[in-house]
C-alpha cells in the first residue's frame, strides 16, 4: 500500500454496531488481525462524529493508518419514513467530519459504507455499482440515500485533488447478532425476530407490516465482516463495490417470515397489515464485480444465519438493542 510502512492501525467508526461487532469478532476470534496490527472499535461514547472537534480529538488520540467508516444514523424503512431530515443532516455531518479528518491525519485508506437502498428507484435490474447517481432514490429514505451518495462523491474528489485512495462498499440488507431489534426503528429481520419472540411469549399473533411481496437480498453480518477485511487490505479502486449475495438469493418478505417462524418455533397466527408500506418493492443488486474479485467466497446459508441470529437474540434478550 503506497505510503504505508509497517502494520496497520485501523480505526473502525461505528464499531459498536451490527457490522462493527461482526468485524470485531472476525478480527479477534477468526484470526482476522495480522501480526502487529492494532484495531480500535469506536462507539459514539468515544466521539460524537457529528462534532468536528470530537472527531479530530479521536483521530489525534489514535492516529490511524486506515479507517473502516461504518458510523451512521441507521434504521429500517419505517424510521426512515419518519425522519428523513435527521438521516440526511446527521449522516452528512458524520461523513464530512470523518473523511476530512482522515485526510488531515494522512490516513492511507478509508473504506466507507453505502447501501443497496440508495440506488435510483426507477431503474433497470440488476443494479450495479455504476448506477448510484442515475436518478432519485426511493422517496422512503431519500435523506439517508443522498447522504450516503455523497460519500462516493467525496471519494472521487479526494482522489482527483489529493490522490487519496478513499473508497466505499455497498452492502445489501445486513442482519445478525448485535443488530437493532427495536420493532419501530429496526430493519425487517431483527424486528420480525423480536415480534416472534413477543408473540410466542404472549400467545398473540405475529404481525407483519406491508403485503410481504417486497423482495430483498440479505447478507449475514459475519460474511460482510470477512469481506470488509478483504476490501480494506486488497481492494484498490476508488469506485464502490457491492457486497451482497447473488440475485438468485433474492427472497420475498413473506418467505423470510416463514423462515423466521420456523427458526423461532412460533406456532401462532401470522397476520399481514397491508395498510403499512412495502417501501421499495425490489432493489435487485448484482454481485458480479465481487465475484470477479472473489469467486472463492462462500456465504453462510441463509437459514443457518437466521437460526444463529434468533438463537443469539434469545440468549442475549436482556442486553440486546430492542
Ligand atoms: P448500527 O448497528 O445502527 O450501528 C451504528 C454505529 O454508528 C454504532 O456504532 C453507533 O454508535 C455509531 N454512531 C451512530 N451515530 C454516531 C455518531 N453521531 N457519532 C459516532 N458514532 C455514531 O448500524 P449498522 O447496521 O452496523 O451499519 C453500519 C454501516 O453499514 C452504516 O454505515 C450503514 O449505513 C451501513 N449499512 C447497513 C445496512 C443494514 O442493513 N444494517 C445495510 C447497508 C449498509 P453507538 O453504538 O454509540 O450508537
Ligand atoms: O429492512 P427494512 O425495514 O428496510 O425492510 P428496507 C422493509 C420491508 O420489510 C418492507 C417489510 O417491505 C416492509 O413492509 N416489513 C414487514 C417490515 N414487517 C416489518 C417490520 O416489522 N419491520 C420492518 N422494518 N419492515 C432500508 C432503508 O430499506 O434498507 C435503510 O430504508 C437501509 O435506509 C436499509 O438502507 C438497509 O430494506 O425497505
Amino acid at each position: 500500500m503506497e505510503g504505508q510502512t509497517g502494520p496497520m492501525r485501523v480505526l473502525v467508526t461505528g464499531g459498536s454496531g451490527l457490522v462493527g461487532r461482526a468485524i470485531e469478532r472476525v478480527v479477534k476470534e477468526e484470526g482476522g488481525a495480522r501480526e502487529g496490527e492494532e484495531w480500535i472499535f469506536l462507539s459514539s461514547k468515544d466521539a460524537d462524529l457529528t462534532n468536528a472537534s470530537e472527531t479530530k480529538a479521536v483521530f489525534e488520540k489514535h492516529r490511524p493508518t486506515h479507517v473502516l467508516h461504518l458510523a451512521a444514523m441507521v434504521g429500517g424503512l419505517f424510521r426512515n419514513l419518519r425522519e428523513n431530515y435527521d438521516f440526511l443532516r446527521k449522516n452528512l455531518a458524520i461523513n464530512d467530519n470523518v473523511l476530512h479528518t482522515a485526510h488531515e491525519f494522512n490516513v492511507v485508506k478509508v473504506v466507507s459504507c453505502l447501501s443497496t437502498c440508495i440506488f435510483p428507484d426507477n431503474t433497470t435490474y440488476p443494479i450495479d455499482e455504476t448506477m448510484v447517481h442515475r436518478g432519485p432514490p426511493h422517496s422512503s429514505n431519500f435523506g439517508y440515500a443522498y447522504a450516503k451518495r455523497m460519500l462516493d462523491v467525496y471519494n472521487r474528489a479526494y482522489f482527483e485533488q489529493h490522490g487519496r485512495l478513499y473508497t466505499s462498499i455497498i452492502p445489501t440488507n445486513v442482519f445478525g447478532p448485535h443488530d437493532n431489534f427495536n420493532i419501530e426503528d429496526g430493519h425487517v429481520l431483527p424486528a420480525l425476530i423480536h415480534k416472534a419472540h413477543i408473540a410466542k411469549r404472549n400467545g398473540t399473533a405475529l404481525e407483519v407490516w406491508g403485503s410481504g411481496r417486497a423482495l430483498r437480498q440479505f447478507i449475514y453480518s459475519l460474511d460482510l465482516a470477512r469481506l470488509c477485511l478483504w476490501v480494506l487490505r486488497e481492494y484498490d479502486e476508488v469506485e464502490p463495490i457491492m457486497l451482497s449475495v447473488g440475485e438468485e438469493e433474492e427472497i420475498s418478505i413473506k418467505d423470510v417470515v416463514d423462515i423466521i417462524v420456523k427458526a423461532s418455533e412460533f406456532t401462532g397466527p401470522v397476520i399481514y397489515d397491508a395498510s403499512k408500506s412495502d417501501g421499495q418493492l425490489k432493489k435487485t443488486a448484482s454481485n458480479a464485480k465481487l465475484r470477479r474479485y472473489r469467486p472463492d467466497f462462500s456465504f453462510t446459508p441463509f437459514h443457518k444465519a437466521i437460526k444463529e441470529t434468533c438463537d443469539w437474540f434469545e440468549a442475549n434478550y436482556d442486553s440486546a438493542r430492542k
